[in-house]
């Protein structure tokens, strides 16, 4: 990527819902910050969330970064993975417990379908611990013709609270 590119808006998913979970959190914040070539714009409320996957994980902590970043897709995702696995992150079972997660959300307005990568992310808009923190940042912004705002009006959000301590 040409040194002088125009950075582009991303959004970073955060979870965990093993061992420290707001350390996991503030150290891949303060990870994301550090990277070459971005910037950490905004953070979203820390909220604690009810768990979907495999039964008896306990809850997760979820958030949202804004990053202003001219690293293209795959070299973010690659960061992305460096910092889970500084967090010492194990891969077992899908949707199983994590110390962090990173998803990337959004590139700007890239769509991608690689085997690595999927732009945007899939199952970003049936999530209600991706979008009431995502609604924090940019409730206007606009994906598959409707605003965050109206993408989270049509879902269930009894299982995500904001986090107390
Ligand atoms: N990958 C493809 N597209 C992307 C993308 N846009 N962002 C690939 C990040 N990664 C992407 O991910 C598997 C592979 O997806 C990566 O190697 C990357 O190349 P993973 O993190 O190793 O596996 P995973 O997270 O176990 O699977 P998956 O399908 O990504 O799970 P999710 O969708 O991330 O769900 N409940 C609550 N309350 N809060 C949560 O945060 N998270 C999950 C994980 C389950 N339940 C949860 C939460
Ligand atoms: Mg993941």
């Amino acid at each position: 990527m040409p040194a002088n590119a125009d950075p582009v808006s991303a959004y970073i998913a955060l979870g965990s819902n093993l061992g420290d979970r707001r350390a996991h959190l503030e150290a891949a914040l303060i990870a994301l910050a550090d990277l070459p070539s971005t910037r950490l714009l905004a953070t979203s409320l820390i909220y604690e969330t009810a768990p979907l996957g495999p039964a008896g994980q306990q809850d997760y902590l979820n958030a949202v970064a804004h990053l202003a970043t001219t690293l293209a897709p795959l070299a973010l995702l690659d960061a992305l993975l460096v910092i889970e696995q500084s967090r010492g992150r194990l891969r077992r079972e899908r949707w199983g417990a994590r110390t962090l997660d990173l998803d990337l959300l959004l590139h700007g307005a890239a769509t991608l379908q690689d085997t690595r990568l999927t732009l945007p992310h899939p199952a970003m808009l049936d999530r209600a611990f991706v979008l009431v923190p995502l609604h924090d940042l940019a409730p206007d912004l606009i994906l598959a013709d409707r605003t965050i705002e109206q993408h989270l009006a049509r879902l269930d959000r009894s299982g995500v609270r904001p986090a107390t301590n």
